[in-house]
């Protein structure tokens, strides 16, 4: 088999490719471009893909990859995608509904994957980030067993093959691993990590119940923030440029140099090499490309250890609010 297929088996006994396309692009991004960059991320290589109802684009997704199938590059079940469930829709009778809603759009009879979002209620409604008239975000309260218990039904009716978690702390996985009666364990926890955030100790953690951990933001270049005036996703992202450059640290660009790849390519190996499944976006064609040359090299023990120390604990997803 290619090494760009390679898979790590799921604690439900489904498999999820190791290198994942990242979908999301800001709103200012032509929604027909998201059609255009998933096929050639198919293309190149990748059958994992990674998207959301919040990102507003399964439309789009969806249809690249139908269209990959009906000219034969793929078959649905050489796909891996992953879908999430946003804050708003965490109400348990709101779960299986709103996965259905984004099956619709993407017009597939399942997905691979469906992660609660991040563990934070809100207001149930339209609005992706409700406020108040004083510009307060407006929460919910809602146990997170309850959701689950709902994220277990849906495996059950079929909609998602896999269930799983994304943004939680070891608190909070472990009060679903140690509710009465759990039925399936989360498979993955998808969080930000990155040699400057590495997650060690949430790592070590997962590995022992047999939770995958998939790496978000892995190169992400200059701290964000969420728009604070349209309580949305930012049409211009915040960007704070006193945050420190990953992708220009010094010890991840002499690794570079010494392997003849781009720093990018380092930090996405680096996580492959520890056992982390990778999530890589790119809207670049060339950079799509390179970005599965992830599979043609390989990083010493030593390398390791260096990208290892360089954490420090940096969050470039600030969720300030
Ligand atoms: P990322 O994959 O590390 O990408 C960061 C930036 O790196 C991109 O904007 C990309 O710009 C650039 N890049 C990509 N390949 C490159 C290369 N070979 N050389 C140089 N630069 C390169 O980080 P991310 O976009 O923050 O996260 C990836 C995915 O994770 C998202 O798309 C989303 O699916 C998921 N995610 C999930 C959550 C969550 O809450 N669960 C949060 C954040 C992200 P270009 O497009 O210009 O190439
Ligand atoms: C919590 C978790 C917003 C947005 C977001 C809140 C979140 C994301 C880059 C890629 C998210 C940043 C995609 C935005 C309040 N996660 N993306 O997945």
């Amino acid at each position: 088999m290619d090494p760009k297929y390679q898979r790590v088996a799921l604690n439900d006994g489904h498999f999820m490719p190791v290198l994942g396309f990242g979908s999301y692009a800001p709103p200012e991004v032509p929604r027909n471009r998201v059609v255009e960059v998933t096929k050639l991320a198919i293309e190149a290589g990748f059958r994992h893909i990674d998207s959301a109802y919040l990102y507003n684009n399964e439309e789009q997704v969806g249809l690249a990859i139908r269209s990959k199938i009906a000219d034969g590059s793929v078959k649905r079940e050489d796909i891996f995608y992953t879908s999430k469930l946003w804050c708003t829709f965490f109400r348990p009778q709101l779960v299986q509904p709103a996965l259905e809603s984004s099956l619709k759009k993407l017009q597939l009879d399942y997905v691979d994957l469906y992660l609660i979002h991040f563990p934070m209620a809100l207001k149930p409604g339209e609005t992706p980030l409700p406020k108040d008239e004083n510009g307060k975000v407006m929460f919910d309260t809602v146990d997170l067993c309850a959701i689950w218990e709902a994220m277990e039904k849906c495996k059950d009716a079929g909609l998602a093959k896999s269930i799983g978690v994304s943004n939680f702390n070891r608190r909070q996985l472990e009060m679903i691993l140690n509710k009465p009666g759990l039925k399936y364990k989360p498979v993955c926890n998808q969080v930000e990590c990155h040699p400057y955030l590495n997650q060690s100790k949430l790592l070590d953690f997962c590995k022992s119940k047999d939770i995958v951990l998939v790496a978000h933001g892995s190169r992400t270049q200059r701290r964000q923030t969420m728009c604070k005036a349209t309580g949305s996703l930012p049409k211009m992202p915040w960007v704070d440029q006193n945050s420190p450059a990953l992708l220009e640290d010094p010890v991840l660009c002499a690794l570079a140099k010494k392997h003849k790849r781009s720093p990018a390519l380092i930090a996405l190996r680096y996580q492959l090499q520890r056992g982390v499944v990778v999530l890589a976006k790119s809207y670049n064609e060339q950079r799509i490309r390179e970005n599965v040359q992830v599979f043609e090299f390989q990083l010493t023990w030593e390398d390791m250890k260096v990208l290892d120390d360089l954490n420090r604990n940096f969050r470039y997803v600030a969720m300030d609010m």
